[in-house]
């Protein structure tokens, strides 16, 4: 039989008779990359979204320590305890499949709990910070919120963002890096959804001219949607925000560059978190690569996280849309697809004082339902 080989690899020769598999992989795609196209076909992998919210019942925990995830990092976690000190911890073998994520009340064991199958070898516990006792997350509590965005497919149907939050700030720059339409409803959708007070925070105030009223925020302010200007480096606008932080945990969302972090740190100089400059094009460096939860001495906890191009809203509920657009009146709201945003008689007989929100309205619907955006990247 005349075989044809590759590289580190023998292949049947009927396999060649299946064009569309091969054809594929000639057009430049890994087998890997094929196999999970294949399976996002036929549904193998799919999952009910809302069962990978689910958590494990923490009773059997209760007796032990509970401490707050405050950062993730790939192969262990940081848990503030009680005392206020840092230890850091793997998870155990109970929590496989379940994702944690920064804000996360867990339980904590610092002796080694055997993983439930015997095949798997015992965690190796690293060390903590100052050589304290290494630890394991056993057990994670209920949450009380949970903020998320939409995730990459039916596989990774969620990408959490924080839990145990409650409020939410969108920051947006007066200039560099420039807001994407949409970014403000989007995470005013992802606010609702998960139950947090929303708050519009413009950085860099002092980048514009006193005279700019920003008028892009008009439709927000129309609905009474909080609206404070600061400008961080120079320390203006911060103090009301002090003021507003007491007893609540703060997610601060925005594009890369905007001044999360820079924010942090008026708000806590000792905390001198790490801040970058701006790209040539005017666009963030992605400077904080992972959330972090960083109680305040002045009171309160702020929540920094990594710069966000988007903020997917993917699997949401579309009755939350009547929260957002509140101008529009029910028909829209209940099919927005039936009305034609370019046509004027349309805009004119809804007599709408920002007509390009039905376009935002409609793209918002459309992608609420999008079962897998990914779906046909391979075709
Ligand atoms: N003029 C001015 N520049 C600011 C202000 N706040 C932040 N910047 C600058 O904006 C740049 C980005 O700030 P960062 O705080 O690193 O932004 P970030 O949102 O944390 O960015 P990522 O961590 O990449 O998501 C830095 O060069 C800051 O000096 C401000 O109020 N005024
Ligand atoms: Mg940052």
């Amino acid at each position: 039989m005349n075989r044809k080989f590759r590289l580190g690899q023998s292949r049947e020769a009927q396999d060649m008779d299946h064009r569309e598999v091969y054809s594929h992989e000639r057009g430049g795609e890994s087998k890997r990359r094929q196999r999970q196209a294949e399976r996002l076909e036929t549904g193998i992998e799919a999952h009910d979204a809302d069962a990978l919210l689910r958590l494990p019942d923490p009773g059997p925990w209760m007796h032990l320590p509970e401490a707050t995830l405050i950062q993730r990092h790939s192969q262990w976690v940081d848990l503030e305890l009680e005392d206020h000190s840092v230890l850091r911890a793997t998870l155990g073998g109970k929590l496989k499949g379940v994702r944690l994520v920064c804000g996360d009340r867990v339980r904590y064991s610092t002796i080694p709990v055997e993983p439930d199958d015997p095949r798997l070898p015992a965690p190796t516990l690293p060390r903590g910070e100052g050589g304290s006792p290494a630890a394991q997350v056993v057990a994670v509590m209920p949450r009380k919120t949970l903020l998320k965005r939409g995730g990459i497919d039916d596989r990774e149907p969620w990408q959490l963002i924080c839990a145990n939050a409650d409020e939410l700030w969108i920051c947006a720059a007066v200039v560099d890096p420039p807001l994407r339409p949409g970014l403000l409803e989007r995470a005013q959708l992802l606010a609702l959804d998960a139950g947090l007070t929303f708050r519009v925070l413009v950085t860099k105030r002092d980048r514009a001219s006193k005279k700019d009223t920003l008028p892009e925020l008009d439709p927000l302010r129309e609905q009474g949607v909080a609206i404070h200007e600061t400008a961080a480096l120079k320390g203006e606008g911060i103090e009301p925000l002090r003021k507003l932080l007491q007893h609540k945990v703060v997610v601060l969302l925005g594009h890369s560059g905007v001044g999360k972090s820079t924010l942090v740190n008026a708000l806590h100089p000792e905390m001198a978190l790490k801040t970058g400059g701006l790209t040539k094009f005017g666009t963030g460096k992605q400077t904080t690569t992972s959330a972090r939860w960083l109680p305040l001495q002045s009171g309160g906890t702020l929540v920094d996280t990594p710069g966000v191009r988007t903020l997917s809203v993917r699997g949401l509920d579309r009755t939350l849309l009547a929260q957002v657009f509140t101008e529009f009146p029910s028909e829209v709201l209940e099919d927005p697809l039936a009305f034609e945003a370019g046509d004027d008689a349309t805009l004119e007989a809804l007599s709408l004082d920002y007509p390009e929100r039905l376009q935002s309205l409609q793209r918002l619907w459309q992608e609420m339902d999008d079962r897998n955006p990914n779906q046909n990247v391979w075709r």
